[in-house]
């Protein structure tokens, strides 16, 4: 009987060259060596403990319960054991607390995204509640201090799995999606100084987190509320329940039956009387929620990255053991070629997620120059777009890999495909934010930033195989925006003036750490503008 050999899922760590090399080269040695340890054991569980956690997570879906036996509504999310159990394995292993480290000084984000690169494939997702916690003490930490604001935010940068606590981000209502503007939700004030919400969330990740910041409009009951999202303002609520286990303020209407991310809850609710906390100035919740949005889209890069990376990975091993034709995968010349494609468009987009990295703990820890913050504006939306697209991409090009083993639901692989979809979604469709970047050309000079910054550092490189190729796209890229600006043509080709850039972006990152590392890297930047930039024949290799 002929019996196929399955794949194994390997140590992270071990096998993720890339990452290797970017760490190397974006973290001083007395650095690396002390964040060593706890990389290579999180390598350890990507094949272990965490393999084994969302595997069972994702087996078991969350299920609502309107309704205990006695009739009450308690609107309980039921999540499965593995899930809470990849709760506390963060909390543990410092994910979200790992870029707040003030001892890592501007590398905390680097060692941080290094982390994520390991976490977030083998997380059932679990690194979406994350992304919002993150995203939380962020906007908490800018908030005027107060007893609630101290309480949560220990709860949030907590370590110990008994105190740990995820924040939501509640954002999306019906008539509104991306068009944040026209959320409907009201906050009424009480008596004592706070507010009321009421209204319908439409799209909540993670509803199971013991609190959330959201958005709504401050109705007062004397002055008509504000439209648009001038009349916006950012609200903390608490999920509260009583000593009959219902929830305080909130009805969950139903859970989101969703193509992938089966294993998060995403709901939608009713906030009817919930207690919540204004922060910031009224009127202010979009620009407050703004900071929310850029650590969000830097996880959901490195979210990308992870997953193409834990593909590529899968798509490997396989190779090494699946026979076809007289010899394994491995051996022949073709899949050989698909294989170090997709190992190159993982490594570009690690390359570009470790850049945004670079600049967020730049900024985080007061190092960052003028220079700096304008690309970080401008990089957050490229980054988010340009590996959210990636990330489908090598998903559905490993699945391929697999033959019809990668359509096959038990073998677990569809998975990744389903969970990619969502990358280039949420947290801002590809359109949204290119438009957003358009949007901070107009505010900050974001793009023209990234334009020049990419030119000076191609200019400064040693000449390479290819090298040239990039410089070229480059330049003619440089010469056309003012152009379709003068034209009035940049909004209809925001997109591929992103995508273009993001490209062009991992093409000269991989060329910088080329020049330090060894052979791999070089490889793999030559496979990157072969594969991704342009393939015309005489390329043949
Ligand atoms: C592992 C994966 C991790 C991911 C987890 C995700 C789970 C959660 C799922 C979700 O919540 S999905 C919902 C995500 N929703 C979005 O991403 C909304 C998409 N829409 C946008 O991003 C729009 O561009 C936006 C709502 C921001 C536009 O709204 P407006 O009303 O047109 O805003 P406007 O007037 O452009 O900007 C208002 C202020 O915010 C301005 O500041 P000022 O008032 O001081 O001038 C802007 O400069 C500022 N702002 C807007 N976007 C910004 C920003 N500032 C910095 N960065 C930005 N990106």
């Amino acid at each position: 009987m002929f019996l196929q050999e399955p794949f194994a899922t390997p140590d992270r760590y071990d096998v993720d060259a890339a990452l290797q090399d970017e760490l190397a080269r974006r973290l001083p040695p007395d650095v690396l060596a002390s964040v060593r340890p706890k990389l290579a054991a999180l390598g350890h569980a990507t094949a272990t403990t965490l393999a084994d956690l969302s595997a069972r997570a994702q087996a078991q879906e969350p299920e609502l319960v309107h309704f205990d036996p006695w009739g009450r509504r308690i609107d309980e999310i039921v999540v499965s054991t593995a899930w809470k159990e990849l709760k506390a394995f963060a909390a543990t292993h410092g994910v979200v607390a790992t870029g707040y480290d003030a001892a890592l000084g501007a590398h905390r984000r680097v060692v941080q995204a290094a982390v994520l690169q390991l976490f977030s494939s083998s997380s059932a997702v679990y690194s979406c509640p994350l992304a919002m916690t993150d995203a939380a003490i962020k906007v908490l930490q800018e908030a005027e201090p107060s007893e609630l604001r101290d309480r949560l935010l220990a709860g949030l940068l907590s370590t110990d799995p008994a105190t740990f606590i995820t924040s939501g981000q509640w954002m999306t209502e019906r008539p509104g999606g991306s068009d944040v503007g026209r959320t409907e939700t009201v906050a009424r004030p009480t008596e004592g100084g706070g507010y009321t919400l009421h209204g319908w969330k439409w799209f909540t990740s993670a509803t199971t987190s013991e609190m959330a910041l959201t958005l709504a409009r401050i109705d007062d009951g004397v002055n008509p509320p504000v439209s648009g999202s001038r009349g916006l303002s950012l609200f903390a609520v608490e999920v509260r329940r009583d000593e009959h286990r219902q929830l305080q303020g909130i009805r969950v209407e139903r859970l989101k039956d969703k193509l992938g991310t089966r294993a998060l809850p995403t709901a939608e609710l009713t906030l009817d009387g919930l207690p919540a906390t204004l922060l910031g100035q009224p009127g202010r919740g979009v620009a407050r929620i703004a900071t929310m949005l850029n650590i969000t889209r830097f996880y959901n890069a490195t979210a990308s990255a992870s997953g193409m990376a834990h593909a590529v990975a899968l798509a490997r091993d396989y190779a090494g053991r699946r026979q076809a034709f007289g010899r394994t995968l491995a051996e022949q010349p073709l899949h050989q070629r698909t294989l170090r494609d997709m190992e190159a468009e993982a490594a570009g987009a690690l390359a570009l997620v470790m850049e945004l990295a670079t600049l967020l703990g730049r900024e985080e820890s007061g190092t960052a120059s003028e220079t700096d913050l304008a690309l970080l504006r401008g990089l957050v939306p490229i980054a988010k777009l340009t590996t959210g697209k990636q990330a489908v991409s090598v998903a559905s090009e490993a699945l391929e890999a697999f033959g019809g083993a990668g359509y096959v639901e038990d073998t677990g692989l569809p998975a990744m495909l389903r969970d990619a979809q969502v990358l280039p979604i949420w947290e801002g469709t590809t359109n949204v934010l290119s438009l957003d970047l358009l949007r901070a050309q107009g505010r900050d000079g974001a793009l023209t930033a990234v334009i020049e910054a990419l030119l000076s550092r191609l200019a400064a490189l040693e000449a390479r195989p290819r090298l040239e190729v990039v410089r070229a796209a480059a330049a003619a890229l440089a010469t056309a925006l003012p152009r379709l600006a003068a034209e009035e043509r940049l909004e209809g080709n925001a997109r591929r003036v992103a995508l273009t850039t993001g490209y062009l972006w991992q093409a000269l990152l991989l060329a910088e750490t080329a020049q330090t590392a060894g052979e791999a890297a070089d490889r793999r930047f030559v496979d990157f503008v072969e594969h991704r930039l342009v393939a015309p024949g005489a390329w043949w290799s």
